[in-house]
């Protein structure tokens, strides 16, 4: 993408509104716009990010064997009356009728959907396992929005359904989910902390968030920070096996981590006072076994082996995509502007032309701009006849993980100046050696597997 014809609407001043650095950055980036209270327009900057995390998303859960749909945003009311839930929602529900005085609802999740959809079709066990997720806009009338899209009115779930005929084989479902939770946000440069938690609306006593710890996160948690030290990595898994995923599951939360709700300072107090950490967190997602109260109100049974009409065990899983973006940035930016990892970054590398005008400069910068695309990466060129001291300001503001800088007196050298976003640091080569490290780096991150 060339610079000068992108819709990049930087902002100078610090918007007086945004209290958080991530809310005040997405803004001063032009990721996103207020339309009203807790609902934000997606420029193409934070589009670009969303889209970025919805990718790995999609492809951890269908790593894991989860399969994707889309189902709507408006629901009938009379599916969430079966359940119970329609009035239990409270004010947090936004209710609406439509022409023929239909009472509707903008989902703010989706276990009543889902479950009629699977009541509809599955009648025998020989269907199950079964998880079914997508990725879809929901709608909570939040007393406080706040926070930009951390706390969004309209905000981007991936929401996630399994539907099992044995408790074990739920529990095995929700075993699956944690690991590839930690998978995907691991790819995403963080660590997100699974945590026993409070069920609230969704129901069942069964749960885990995930937290990204940051001062400005909403949930107050408690944690043995040797759980700190745990890592993923890139350790096999075989989502089959009932036994691995449970090691994992294990592995991840026998040490003390709990949000405020579950809190048990006598419990606490056992773990070596050293290692006791209270702090704040940002909640990424949450996971939860409930068991068959959703199947039994819809009316979701199967034929077991013996020929009983049974009804389904479930849980649901959910991944706040869209705060994803902002608790990314609260988690890696510094005093000039965001920090992309690699993973989500908007654009791969930035190219900045320090002469504008000059041929040899413009034929260069337009070499290594065909060079990166042709390597399959996407390169933001800044091809504005600017000062170099503002194409450095918004480079460093909208965080591209790497820099090229191509100048004449460089280029008399035969070198471009390639500069990493996280150190700071800046290295001459060749334009060639330039194209071939910034290839290398993204290596990884590009060429993903097909998608179910
Ligand atoms: C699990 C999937 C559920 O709704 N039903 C379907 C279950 N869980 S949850 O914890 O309530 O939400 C899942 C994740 O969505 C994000 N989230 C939000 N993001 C931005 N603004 C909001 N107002 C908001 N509310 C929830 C969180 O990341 C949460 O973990």
């Amino acid at each position: 993408m060339r610079l000068s014809r992108y819709f990049l609407p930087v902002l100078k001043e610090t918007p007086a509104e945004a209290q958080i650095v991530s809310h005040r950055l997405m803004l001063r980036a032009g990721m996103i716009r207020q339309a009203s209270a807790g609902i934000y327009s997606w420029l193409p900057l934070g589009y670009r990010v969303l889209r970025r995390i919805e990718r790995i998303v999609h492809e951890e859960q269908q790593r894991a064997g989860h399969i994707p749909v889309l189902m709507p945003t408006l629901q009938s009311a009379d599916l969430w009356r079966q359940s119970g839930r329609y009035d239990a929602y409270g004010p947090e529900m936004l209710r609406l009728k439509d022409r023929h005085d239909r009472e509707m609802l903008y989902g703010p999740t989706n276990e009543e959907m889902i479950t009629e959809i699977v009541a509809g079709y599955v009648t025998s066990y020989k269907a199950l396992p079964l998880t079914l997720y997508h990725i879809q806009w929901k709608f909570r009338d939040e007393v406080r929005p706040r926070f930009g899209v951390m706390r969004g009115r309209e905000f981007l779930m991936k929401d996630g359904y399994n539907f099992d005929l044995t408790k074990e084989d739920a529990l095995h479902a929700y075993n699956r989910h944690l690991v590839s939770y930690l998978r995907t946000y691991e790819r995403m440069g963080l660590q997100a902390i699974p945590m026993r938690a409070d069920s609230g609306p969704i129901g069942g006593d069964y749960t885990h968030e995930f937290l990204v710890l940051a001062e400005t996160g909403e949930s107050e948690v408690f944690y043995d920070s040797a759980i700190t030290d745990l890592t993923f990595g890139d350790r096999a898994i075989d989502y089959d096996d009932h036994a691995q995923c449970q090691a994992v599951l294990e592995e991840f939360t026998s040490r003390y981590a709990r949000t405020d709700e579950t809190h048990d300072a006598a419990v606490f107090a056992e773990v070596p006072e050293a290692r006791r950490r209270s702090a704040r967190g940002i909640e990424v997602g949450q996971i939860f076994y409930f068991g068959t109260a959703y199947s039994e109100s819809i009316g979701a049974y199967v034929q077991n082996e013996a020929g009983d009409r049974v009804p389904l065990h479930m849980g649901s899983h959910g991944i706040g995509v869209s705060r994803l973006a902002g608790a990314l940035i609260e988690a890696n930016h510094d005093d000039n502007g965001i920090i992309w990892p690699e993973a989500v970054a908007p654009f791969h590398v930035g190219i900045v032309n320090l002469r504008q005008g000059d041929a040899g400069t413009d034929a260069a910068c337009e070499e290594i701009y065909a060079a990166l695309r042709a390597a399959g990466l996407d390169p933001l060129y800044d091809d504005r006849d600017e000062r170099a001291g503002g194409k450095f300001a918004t480079m460093d503001l909208i965080g591209l993980p790497w820099r090229v800088t191509v100048g004449p007196r460089g280029l008399k050298n035969g070198v471009v100046e390639v500069t990493s976003r996280r150190t700071g640091e800046s290295e001459e080569m060749s334009p060639e050696a330039a194209i071939a490290r910034i290839a290398e780096i993204y290596a990884p991150h590009i060429g993903s597997p097909p998608l179910a």
